[in-house]
């Protein structure tokens, strides 16, 4: 089998890989360690150019090699906080009103991925097969083309992707696109996401697009399919069961005093419909005053990109509607809605979603949401808690045992908030059950399978 080369924005730890991260580090763990490769990316770290001219650090774990750059703070400033995190992130989640365009910034994150390709080459063996990651790196497989490189490149985004009259907004928006059609494969988290594209191909790019995801484009053909990012469902389950006993969660448990339990965690981000989730939970208290005082939501929400302007914003934003809703409903033994700005150990996320009567993810658009699919999994066969989604999250078109939202109608959503609440077992057992199902057919295995199958199948065309 040929080696696989995995290349993300960020790389994970190898103790990260052993566990304590999220799933999907383990997941691509998984595959590199099956075949042997290199997990190829930025640090994380901010370093002097010195520094960031040197070779990769590489670090080795059995058959797998971690090899990791620090990045200038100019290249950190135009390629990730600027073009990456204040352009593609917010217009690909349909929020152009947020996004910044700066050519220098453009001119930067193409600069960055190019630079990042020819450290990588140096690493590169004839017949590795290269899998490519996110919005950060769209132009990688064409900078390494550039060079000569002949390998199999596949590209998954893990963001949505617009809709073409959303994407035109992006003013290198055919020169991005084209960056796309350099790699062989190009997989998307919807259907919708991949229809989005062969729109663009079709109405903007002069290309052909088949139904089965034939692409050519741009002098090039290439391949695109689904892969729906999943979990490992019975992993999970076992991690929320076994934190049940632990200290944490039973002082949690006690601390309610027998109310019920909400549940929502997200990154501190605009697309995860944050606010109109904290006015939806205060709809519902003052529509249901025998609710008030007897259910918590739980808010875990870590600050991401706090040095993006957006970001500031949105945190502030969300101090103030949690105190004002706190303010009007709390009682001197009582606050309704608790707010932790941190990062929690996984499997006493998993824990406290076991605990819950209503698991609340509403963004505003998510290319799938793993905290959907965790919280199914994290619940209690016998008992379980209630997922109330939005019908924006990629994984609503697969957790179709969801109470689905949108999570603009506040009215709508807290609607839903109540009949979760009161929902009989034999309803929850049969929601939860056809979640399960879905889960369990789409798991993490078959989408890193799946997509490095077609990636490598390919190949042998
Ligand atoms: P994210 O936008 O980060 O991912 P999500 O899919 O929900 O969104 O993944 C977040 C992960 O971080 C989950 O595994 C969650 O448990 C974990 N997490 C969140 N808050 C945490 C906290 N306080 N402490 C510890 N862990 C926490 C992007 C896309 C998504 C897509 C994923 C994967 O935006 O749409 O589903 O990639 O493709």
């Amino acid at each position: 089998m040929s080696r696989l080369v995995v290349v993300s924005n960020r790389v994970a730890t190898p103790t990260e890989t052993k566990g304590s991260a999220g799933g999907l580090a383990v997941g691509v763990f998984g595959a590199l360690k099956d075949s042997g490769g290199v997990w190829f990316g930025w640090s994380g770290d901010v370093v002097s150019e010195t520094v960031a001219n040197q070779g990769p650090k590489l670090e080795r774990d059995g058959a797998v090699t971690f090899a990791t750059v620090g990045l200038p703070k100019k290249d950190y400033d135009q390629y990730y906080r600027g073009f990456s995190n204040a352009m593609l992130w917010p217009v690909f989640h349909y929020r152009n009103d947020l996004a910044v365009y700066d050519r220098d910034e453009y001119a930067g994150y193409r600069r960055v991925n190019a630079w990042l390709a020819h450290k990588l080459i140096k690493l590169l063996e004839p017949d590795d097969i290269i899998w490519v990651h996110d919005y950060h790196l769209i132009p990688f497989a064409e900078a390494l083309r550039s060079a000569g490189i002949k390998n199999r490149i596949g590209f998954f985004l893990h963001i949505p992707f617009p809709s073409p009259q959303i994407l035109l907004n992006i003013p290198p928006h055919e020169e991005l696109v084209k960056s796309l059609c350099c790699y062989d494969v190009v997989g998307f988290q919807t259907e919708r996401d991949r229809i989005a594209f062969h729109d663009y191909i079709v109405r903007h790019a002069h290309g052909t697009a088949t139904p089965d995801g034939h692409i050519e484009a741009f002098g090039r053909t290439l391949k695109t399919s689904v892969y729906r990012i999943g979990v490992f469902p019975d992993e999970i389950a076992e991690q929320a069961e076994r934190g049940e006993a632990r200290q944490d969660v039973m002082d949690l448990k006690q601390s309610l005093e027998g109310r019920k339990l909400i549940m929502s965690v997200d990154r501190l981000d605009y697309s995860k419909g944050l606010v109109e989730r904290f006015r939806a939970f205060e709809h519902f208290l003052e529509k249901s005053p025998e609710w008030r005082g007897n259910v918590t939501l739980v808010q875990i929400a870590p600050p991401t990109r706090a040095d993006v302007e957006t970001y500031q914003q949105i945190r502030q934003n969300l101090e103030y509607e949690a105190g004002r809703i706190n303010g009007r409903y709390s009682g001197l033994d009582y606050t309704p809605i608790r707010y932790l700005n941190q990062r929690y150990d996984r499997w006493k996320l998993m824990s406290l979603f076991r605990e819950s009567q209503v698991g609340l993810v509403t963004p505003l658009r998510d290319g799938m949401n793993l905290v959907a699919k965790e919280y199914i999994a994290a619940q209690n066969p016998d008992d379980p808690g209630v997922l109330v989604l939005s019908q924006f999250a990629g994984a609503a078109d697969e957790m179709t045992g969801a109470m689905m939202v949108n999570p603009h109608d506040i009215v709508g959503t807290s609607e839903a908030i109540a009949r979760a609440l009161a929902m009989p077992l034999a309803e929850r057992k049969q929601r939860y059950e056809t979640n399960m199902i879905a889960l369990r057919k789409h798991n993490l295995g078959v989408w890193r399978d799946d997509f490095l199958a077609d990636l490598r199948g390919d190949a042998k065309a």
